[in-house]
């Protein structure tokens, strides 16, 4: 939809040299756990937030850093070095066009002095890199050792540095990062670079990327850089399943260790007074929860998001000492299942009335932001949304921790954007969508809030390759997390989409009286039953309206409703709701807005610094949308029929 023209020094065999490091990159494997680093008895944590030393590789081809090694020197000594804060998107920080359009690597460093205790007892203590994410493509070194390289820009990854570290103490290790933002016709989300080869219309070495989704392609060490500690013989991973009934509730665990086969395990579930409810022991089993707090969703309970605390405690001999690990995972106990008309949240049905967020903001981009993350969950609240996607990517794991606490379920959407072109249909592309999903499910697999996996937005899904695309990946999704149900979010004619026959749920965005029939609000209710009846008469699955939406530029009104004014998005919103309210009695399972707020995107004529759908400003104050939206959430809050007699009547839920 969209286009970036990027001016750079690079291009021609310069930009074919940028890419090139990327397609010698070996392809990751999601191998072992990828456990939240949290501080217990046996685990320390060192934030790496702050400033950073950065420099973006201005040159031709873009890899002067990897042929004068700027990773084996302090990089203040390869040439100059500005600060750069982390988290945080590179692009808007500084005030360079150059760098806000950039493409190709960046370097960060930063030199941290660790505590003497990680490095005295070097055999019994591990010591963890890890990157919450940075986008895209990252290589990492330590103390001029590479340690770690990954490809994604939303998920986390780390690195073992024990060994890199010891015997060094008092002096400050080194961590340098190299960061490439380019994206191929494989990579998630794909893209292209386009060389302008006419000399008398573009500048010498004149290249463009090419992307499909519309939102600004922000990088930078987008999350929190933590190190952390643990024994040398520790818990990897934990995977817990729930299955409950009104009176008892099962919680299925599996635990595995890494580092010995000689350990032991116990493991005891605490309720949030801190009482313990069920213990067990061993590397896989099951613990019986009488009459259990269910997690239930924001408004469905008076109070959701009931999380229970699994302590696993790991005893092993190892190296003539008794080593200890202890790691305790927040657990929700809930069920989701999906008939044909219904999605049941604890067997009773849910219905979504929520929003699509994006992870944007001024200045900081994409980095995480405490005071925007809190701020936009009592935006959430006060909204009286109940849900939303994470269109279209995973969100930080601080974002969905506080999904899981305050009961917002989450479609958790992995970056599968854009996916357009044939070539991102083939092979390399669809084996690295299969890695995305196991990077994604490792990490989210325990989160309650996490109620359906979507694996891609709007593809080019009605192209022949896509059946078999689709096919495979929702496969695989499935296998790897049975528990939950699986979808895309489809624009396509729903008689020639190739991918929805393997989805639980159809999700389907249109914009009727926007991109389709533009100015023209009465077309709505026809075209939105004629679209919702397709589909169900087609599939017999729930549908929800995953995007609808309409840009409006806050402070411009306009009565009778014109585009682009306060009064048209209301109106539109007005539009689509009376539909809604006929077909939930039925078969449509949910509504979410496209925006939460107002995004960055790149330049183009449809677009006036950004994307204008938001119900909320870019600085998250409300328009005028926001009030309709609110009054009707609440509504559906409070009367609708799914919601168990106790909550209907309880004033809790007046605003
Ligand atoms: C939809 C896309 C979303 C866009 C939106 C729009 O899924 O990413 O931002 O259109 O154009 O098709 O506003």
């Amino acid at each position: 939809m969209t286009k970036m023209a990027a001016r750079a020094s690079g291009g021609g065999a310069a930009g074919w040299r940028l890419l090139l490091l990327l397609a010698a990159a070996p392809a990751p494997v999601a191998a072992g756990g990828m456990l939240y680093p949290r501080e217990t008895p046996s685990r320390e944590r060192k934030e790496l937030g702050g400033l950073w030393s950065f420099r973006a590789d201005f040159s031709a081809s873009r890899d002067a850093g990897f042929m004068q090694r700027w990773y084996r020197q302090p990089l203040r000594q390869t040439g100059p070095v500005i600060d750069m804060p982390v988290p945080a998107s590179f692009n808007d920080i500084t005030q360079d066009p150059s760098l806000e359009n950039y493409i190709g690597w960046v370097w960060y460093e930063k030199e941290v002095l660790l505590p003497l205790r990680w490095l005295q007892d070097d055999l019994n203590t591990r010591v963890v890199l890890r990157f919450g994410s940075a986008h895209y493509y990252s290589i990492v070194w330590v103390n001029g050792v590479q340690v770690v390289e990954h490809e994604g820009g939303h998920l986390p990854f780390e690195a073992d540095i024990s060994s890199i570290i010891q015997g060094s103490p008092g002096v400050p290790c080194r961590i340098t990062v190299a960061l490439n933002n380019t994206l191929t016709p494989h990579t998630l989300p794909p893209g292209s670079i386009q060389y302008m080869n006419d000399k008398t219309r573009y500048p010498k070495n004149y290249f463009v990327q090419n992307i499909r989704f519309d939102f600004f392609n922000y990088a930078g060490i987008h999350r929190p850089v933590v190190l952390y500690t643990t024994p040398s013989v520790y818990i990897d991973d934990i995977t817990v399943t729930t299955t409950s009934s009104e009176s008892v509730a099962m919680v299925q665990y599996q635990v595995s260790v890494v580092g010995s086969t000689l350990y032991s395990l116990s493991l005891s579930l605490h309720d949030q007074e801190g009482k313990v409810v069920a213990t067990g022991d061993g590397p896989a089993g099951e613990l019986k929860v009488l009459n259990p707090n269910l997690w239930w969703p924001y408004l469905m309970h008076e109070n959701p998001g009931y999380r229970y605390f699994l302590e696993v405690k790991m005893q092993a001999q190892a190296n003539g000492a008794l080593l200890e690990d202890v790691y305790t995972l927040p657990v929700g106990i809930r069920t989701v299942h999906v008939t044909s008309t219904q999605f049941l949240i604890n067997g009773r049905p849910f219905y979504f009335h929520g929003v699509n967020k994006h992870e944007d903001a001024d200045i900081r981009g994409k980095g995480l932001d405490w005071p925007l993350v809190v701020k936009d969950f009592n935006l959430l609240r006060w909204l009286g949304a109940n849900s939303f996607r994470t269109s279209h990517y995973p969100y930080a794991e601080e974002i969905m921790d506080l999904c899981d606490a305050y009961g917002i379920v989450v479609i958790d959407e992995c970056p599968g954007v854009g996916i357009k072109m044939s070539e991102s249909f083939g092979n390399k592309s669809l084996q690295h969508h299969l890695v995305v999903m196991e990077e994604l499910i490792r990490r989210d697999k325990n989160r309650p809030s996490v109620v359906m996996w979507s694996v891609a937005n709007e593809p080019a899904s009605e192209l022949p390759p896509a059946a078999y695309y689709f096919k495979t990946v929702i496969a695989h999704t499935k296998a790897l997390d049975p528990s939950r149900p699986v979808t895309f979010v489809t624009d396509a004619n729903y008689a020639l989409d190739r991918g929805a026959p393997y989805v639980d749920v159809i999700c389907v965005n249109s914009y009727f009286s926007w991109y389709h029939d533009p100015g023209h609000l009465e077309v709505i209710p026809l075209q939105l039953t004629t679209q919702f009846e397709n589909w169900y008469k087609t599939y017999q699955k729930p549908i929800i309206q995953s995007e609808y939406g309409a840009d409006s530029v806050p402070g411009l009104h306009s009565d009778p409703p014109l585009m682009f004014s306060e009064e048209y998005q209301k109106a539109m919103l007005r539009e689509y709701h009376s539909v809604f309210d006929k077909k939930r009695k039925e078969y449509v399972i949910g509504e979410l807005i496209w925006n939460f707020a107002d995004f960055m995107t790149n330049q183009g004529t449809t677009r006036v610094l950004g994307n204008k759908k938001g119900i909320f400003t870019r600085q998250r104050q409300p328009k005028s949308a926001a009030f309709v939206l609110r009054e009707r959430y609440w509504k559906i809050a409070n009367e609708s029929s799914c919601l168990p007699p106790i909550i209907k009547s309880h004033t809790l839920f007046l605003k």
